[in-house]
């Protein structure tokens, strides 16, 4: 079993997230600048204003991802940083900070990823309406072209959204995101459906911009359902369940899968939702609907599902089982079956925009940074991808999350998912065990995974050599 030649080993991080200087070169302000600054909305009051301060560290950190020996890595754009109104003017500085971290990428021999939204929405669209403004469609693919207009002779690969169904619920529904709305259910249904439609029409802006060839897709977040075992009716009542759209959360994969690659929500959710149905208008689903070159998806956990007497029953998670610090089971199948499954209904190479984990790291008296449970928390999951790749399907790309600790939304600072470790006072990088161990498993194209002794010594006890001086 081995990866293909051409595998793309990444990681992946998000403007806001990670970028700071959030008032700096003219960059306008985003909805999750004014959540922020809401009493008790994000764990300990924290702000993404300084956030890993990439924005004037980032050739540091793309040295670190050289070191690492990425083959690519997933960034995205701040709509306000390029548009401080979100539409009209555009901000130079904005756009030449992204022009400086694609030259700097690519001098590094790593591919950049473009993903244009990642939810850092700008506030001023925010006050005409936001989302829920049908317009915001069109802001969206404007916003789309500038970017293009600006990179697409460097950045051959794009994502429009990610993770839609999350900054729809967690942000419009629950209010627990930006913009921290609580908006019903027929509304929160309407921004998707503008969202979607804004995946669409930036799609076809890309492509109408793109001064080289261009690869796009999109990367929503998968609930994955793996079978209890591997029976054919296990694995049937698995993939029946995963894109069955009958619950009445916003999570039903198929209600976010299916427009943008059949041109349809699916007739099980358009019942389950019933007259919170979204407003469609003539054409819609053909503007949702465009052709996409790959399958983009975040993938971190999922739910244990056998063939039952009156269909798929889920089975409970194990008691004691393993968890991540943010108590997200470990479910390394979910890399095997959640491909698997994209892969049969619709039938675009795959690559897998997010997966990782969050660990309650620390530095150790030995100044270094051991987090072996990400180590086997990677293995495992590498090794079900491997599995899936090995039964066929065609799996182009890994990317971690994430290359840097980082602002983790509600949580703040509280929680740690990067292959570095940052120390937000004095911004000093250290690459954790986990970034020496997944640097043999790039240099050996995946082959320390199945034979240790392949390259090295993977695990823990290894000095990286490449603690940043920087303070
Ligand atoms: C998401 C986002 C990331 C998160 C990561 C860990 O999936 O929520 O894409 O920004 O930080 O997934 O929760």
């Amino acid at each position: 079993m081995s990866f293909p030649e051409d595998f793309v080993w990444g990681a992946a991080a998000a403007a806001y997230q990670i970028e700071g200087a959030a008032r700096e070169d003219g960059r306008g302000p985003c909805v999750w600048d004014r959540l922020c600054r809401r009493d008790g909305a994000i764990w300990g009051g924290h702000t993404g204003d300084v956030a890993c301060d990439h924005y004037h560290r980032y050739r540091e950190d793309v040295e670190l991802m050289r070191w690492i020996g990425l083959k690519a890595y997933r960034l995205s754009i701040s709509w306000p940083r390029v548009l401080p109104d979100g539409a009209g003017a555009v901000n130079p500085m904005g756009v030449d900070f992204y022009d400086r971290l694609v030259d700097e990428l690519l001098a590094a021999g790593v591919t950049p990823y473009v993903t244009l939204f990642h939810w850092d929405f700008p506030l001023a669209l925010y006050e005409r309406g936001g989302w829920l403004n049908r317009e915001s469609a069109e802001w969206f693919a404007e916003y789309a072209k500038v970017v293009a207009d600006r990179l697409s002779d460097r950045v051959g690969h794009w994502l429009t959204l990610n993770e839609p169904q999350v900054f729809v619920s967690l942000g419009h529904f629950e209010g627990v995101h930006a913009p921290g709305d609580k908006l019903t259910m027929k509304q929160a249904l309407q921004v998707g459906h503008h969202a979607l439609l804004g995946h669409g029409k930036a799609v076809q802006a890309v492509r109408a911009a793109a001064r080289g060839p261009c690869q796009i897709g999109f990367a929503p977040v998968a609930v994955v359902k793996t079978p209890a075992t591997d029976t054919r009716e296990d694995i049937e009542a698995a993939r029946r369940s995963m894109f069955a759209a009958n619950d009445e959360t916003l999570f039903n994969n198929s209600w976010w899968m299916d427009p943008p690659l059949w041109g349809r929500y699916p007739e099980d959710g358009l019942a389950v939702y019933g007259s919170s149905a979204p407003q469609v208008r003539d054409g819609d689903m053909e503007a949702i609907c465009q052709p996409l070159d790959f399958f983009g998806v975040n993938v971190y956990s999922g739910q244990t599902v056998r063939a039952g007497t009156d269909g798929p029953e889920t089975v409970p998670l194990e008691v004691g089982g393993r968890m991540t610090a943010m108590r997200w089971a470990v479910a390394p199948q979910v890399l095997r079956w959640g491909p698997t499954f994209l892969h049969e209904r619709y039938h675009l190479p795959i690559h897998i925009t997010e997966n990782g984990m969050s660990n309650v790291d620390w530095v150790s008296l030995d100044g270094r940074v051991h987090d072996p449970q990400r180590i086997d928390f990677l293995w495992r999951y590498l090794l079900e991808l491997g599995k899936a790749i090995g039964s066929g399907v065609d799996v182009r790309g890994y990317f971690h999350w994430s290359i840097l600790d980082n602002f983790e939304w509600a949580e703040g600072y509280r929680e740690r998912f990067g292959l570095i470790y940052v120390d937000y006072p004095t911004q000093r990088r250290i690459p954790k065990d986990s970034a020496a161990w997944y640097r043999e498993v790039i240099a050996s194209n995946g082959r320390t995974l199945f034979d240790p002794g392949a390259c090295g010594t993977p695990g823990s006890g290894q000095t990286t050599g490449r603690e940043s001086e920087s303070a």
